[in-house]
């Protein structure tokens, strides 16, 4: 067997290991973020969930740092008195990046973890299977300790040769962005072998594992080895570590093979993360701002290496520089061993340890600026400047384009070995607060204590002004029909359809109000013609829905009326959260109908409900251009019991998982 075979069929809970077939597995842990993670604990409680029934669920407080007015805290205090309540940990605002600290404190090798947010995959970094989800689907486990998903199909990503000079781990997963594409990884989990990871850090591991998800992948995972060994032990969590591998005889839908010994330093031009050209090809590119940090890229080696390449410099005065680091046992080793002290005399601007820039909130660059980031994500206007151009690449590269004011490879700036990571992290969970029932018995050293039982009655979940209840939706109708409301071309993100940013992000349980951002991105009049024609359909291409797992961008179009979306395709996460939203995700079975059906033409679909619940099409037909067309629904069973009951809450509250 594979890894990811070893690890599912030692969680399987339905189903059979064939790629393609529905299988529900055990969830070991859950994570959940603040952006995404208000919705989640609304919908836990609205399906009258009692308490958290896996070893392990967390909430981190990283995206919604920003206070500009009482939202965000509003928001903090209701995830903090909830999760003492329902039995999770709470990490709270200034303890790090989601991701980043999870590898750090709790990643388990060969256990199973799903998180709200896309990038849950960098824990595969040490060997554990972590799938990004909806806030539903995360709020689901953490009642049940279940996750229904499709088996997906594994691709060997073999690494041959060793790192050298100034390329770094980002590189590996550009390069495989370039090959692959934003869409090459759907329904495939990316499993790393060869004798390039001997040398490759649970850090490195994590960069490319993370980045996964913009490949549109499952999840990525690492073998678990003497490196995985090496990291658990500095974190003083030894015992956690487990050795996993594939088998010699394990099998692969395909393989792909990375020769670390040709490759160069790669970055990501705008606007997509697989739009990759080597750096040698951009060296006249002058750069305006550049920022170092994300979940991607804000690993203490990360932090390290940069420091010691700002160490006796300046940045010049055209340059703005700011950095992140990705957790506070980062940031606090950085202060402790002076590396810090080298980033500020440099001219560097320290930001606190959370997402900031990377999801727009704050650090916008100048209008038509180019920012170059080690972040993960470079999506138009998601910088929160609409004419900037953002362009990826690994903090080698980051800073010393930084140093040189234009984009340069590491080596221009001379020879600078990789850092090796210490004999043993400051370690110290203070600011991870635990449930009552947990600070009283336990010391927080493993990360599987055990179910938490007992009653927390009594204790209250604090609701503020922004703290909005979840809006339910009706049952499906038997017969829908109305307007196209927009069509899109290929590879919408879910950032053009729910943007994130500091004026938005802080409204992530008021869906009312997020609704006047639905799709402006791509069509300014959407919200507007939704409220006008009283609902009706989205057209999308190929690829629709990618990027983040944020459900607001289908629980909004539901809100608005919005019943089906069809495109050519859609990204795994998204096409969920509308099944879970109550939106039927219909595509094109004659991808040229796509070019024949045009915005603002009514669509009937007749007796759709009874044809969802029988077969695998739909039978759709556009009165105002006269003519028929068939539509796919490729979804599971259950997924179609979900549909047709309006979604998930109503789901679970009629009793069924
Ligand atoms: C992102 O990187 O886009 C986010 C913000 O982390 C999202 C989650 C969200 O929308 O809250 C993600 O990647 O899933
Ligand atoms: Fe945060 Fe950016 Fe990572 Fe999303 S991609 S979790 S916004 S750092």
């Amino acid at each position: 067997m594979n890894i990811v075979e070893k690890i599912i069929s030692s969680h399987l809970l339905e189903g059979e290991l064939a790629a393609g077939s529905q299988i529900a597995i055990r969830i070991d842990q859950t994570l959940l973020q603040d952006a995404l993670g208000t919705m989640a604990c609304l919908q836990f409680e609205a399906m009258k969930m009692e308490r958290v029934r896996t070893e392990l669920s967390i909430l981190y407080v990283d995206h919604n740092t920003l206070q500009t007015g009482f939202e965000n805290a509003d928001d903090h205090l209701f995830l903090r008195t909830f999760c003492r309540k329902y039995g999770l940990r709470y990490s709270r605002p200034g303890n790090g990046i989601c991701h980043q600290v999870h590898l750090e404190r709790f990643g388990v090798p060969g256990k199973t973890l799903l998180g709200s947010d896309s990038h849950t995959p960098t824990s595969g970094g040490l060997g554990m299977l972590a799938i990004g989800a909806g806030g539903l689907d995360v709020a689901v486990a953490m009642g049940t300790a279940a996750y229904h998903l499709t088996m997906p199909s594994v691709v060997r990503v073999e690494l041959k040769g060793k790192l050298r000079g100034s390329c770094a781990a980002k590189d590996i997963i550009l390069k495989l962005l370039g090959v692959l594409s934003v869409k090459g990884g759907v329904g495939k989990v990316m499993e790393y072998a060869g004798e390039g990871l001997d040398d490759l850090s649970v850090y490195e591991r994590a960069t490319i594992a993370n980045m996964g998800a913009e490949l549109g992948a499952t999840s990525s995972v690492f073998p678990s080895d003497a490196q995985t060994k090496r990291f658990l032990e500095a974190q003083g969590r030894g015992e956690s570590f487990a050795e996993l591998h594939a088998d010699a005889d394990a099998t692969y839908e395909r393989t792909i093979t990375i020769d670390l010994d040709e490759l160069e330093p790669l970055v990501a031009a705008p606007h997509s993360p697989d739009n990759v050209v080597p750096v040698s090809a951009l060296r006249s590119v002058k750069v305006d701002q550049v920022c170092i940090g994300s979940c991607t890229n804000s690993s203490y080696s990360d932090m390290m290496r940069v420091a010691s390449v700002l160490k006796g410099r300046t940045v010049p005065a055209d340059v703005s520089l700011v950095i992140s680091p990705g957790s506070k046992q980062v940031l606090n080793l950085l202060a402790k061993n002076g590396a810090l002290s080298d980033m500020i005399s440099a001219g560097a601007r320290i930001l606190e340890s959370a997402c900031g820039p990377c999801i727009g909130m704050g650090q916008s660059p100048a209008s038509g600026a180019v920012s170059l980031r080690t972040f993960n994500r470079n999506f138009e206007k998601r910088s929160g400047t609409a004419d900037a151009r953002v362009y990826l690449c690994s903090p080698e590269t980051a800073v010393a384009s930084a140093l040189l004011g234009q984009i340069s490879p590491l080596e221009s700036v001379g020879e600078t070995p990789r850092v090796p990571m210490p004999e043993r992290f400051l370690v110290d969970d203070n600011l991870i607060e635990l449930p009552p029932e947990h600070s009283a018995k336990s010391s927080m050293k493993g990360s599987a204590e055990g179910s938490p039982e007992g009653s927390m009655e009594g204790l209250e979940v604090i609701r503020g002004k922004n703290i909005k209840p979840f809006p339910m939706f009706d049952a499906m109708a038997e017969s829908i029909s109305g307007v196209v409301l927009i069509k899109t071309g290929d590879n919408v993100t879910t950032d053009h359809i729910m943007p994130g940013g500091a004026d938005v992000l802080p409204f992530r349980s008021n869906i009312p109000h997020l609704a006047k951002y639905c799709l402006i991105r791509c069509d300014p009049d959407f919200p507007k013609n939704a409220e006008k024609y009283g609902g009706g359909f989205i057209m999308g291409g190929a690829n629709y829905g990618q990027g983040s797992s944020r459900e607001h961008a289908a629980l909004a179009p539901v809100w608005m009326g919005v019943r089906a979306v069809i495109a050519k395709s859609f990204s795994r996460i998204h096409k969920a959260n509308l099944i879970n939203s109550g939106i039927i995700p219909l595509e094109f079975a004659d991808p040229a109908d796509y070019d024949r059906v045009e915005k603002l033409d009514e669509l009937a679909f007749a007796n759709i409900r009874s044809a969802l619940l029988q077969v695998k099409t739909v039978d759709g037909y556009d009165r105002t251009k006269g003519f028929a067309f068939l539509l796919k629904c490729d979804i599971s069973e259950r997924e179609r019991g979900i549909l047709v009951a309006g979604g998930m809450v109503r789901y679970v509250q009629s009793g069924k998982f």
